[in-house]
């Protein structure tokens, strides 16, 4: 092994966990982030409104499973980790 820097290209790269349910990725400005803030599911690191939507499509099955959504940790996406999402977003709950 030699010291220094060395160029990695990533394209098309899916993280999985054990169960190989996939994992969000985030790339932002040379880093690689695996998994994301659980209930921020579009990955701009606050937990919305707009995420407990993106918890219903995943719900509805118009979306991919994203681990980040499953807040109650039953292992599925519901409306209920839909409205946990929400009850978060709006400060009356604390969710993961
Ligand atoms: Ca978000
Ligand atoms: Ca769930």
């Amino acid at each position: 092994m030699v010291d220094g820097t060395s160029r990695i290209n990533l394209s098309n790269v899916i993280v999985g966990d054990i169960n190989a349910n996939a994992v969000s990725t985030t790339v932002n400005n040379g880093s690689i982030i695996i998994g994301s803030l659980c209930g921020d599911l579009n990955g701009d690191g606050n937990v919305t409104t707009a995420d407990a939507v993106i918890a219903l499509e995943i719900a509805a099955g118009s979306r991919p499973f994203d681990a980040a959504a499953d807040v109650n940790g039953d292992g599925i996406v519901t409306s209920l980790d839909a409205l946990m999402i929400l009850q978060a977003a709006a400060g009356q709950i604390v969710i993961c």
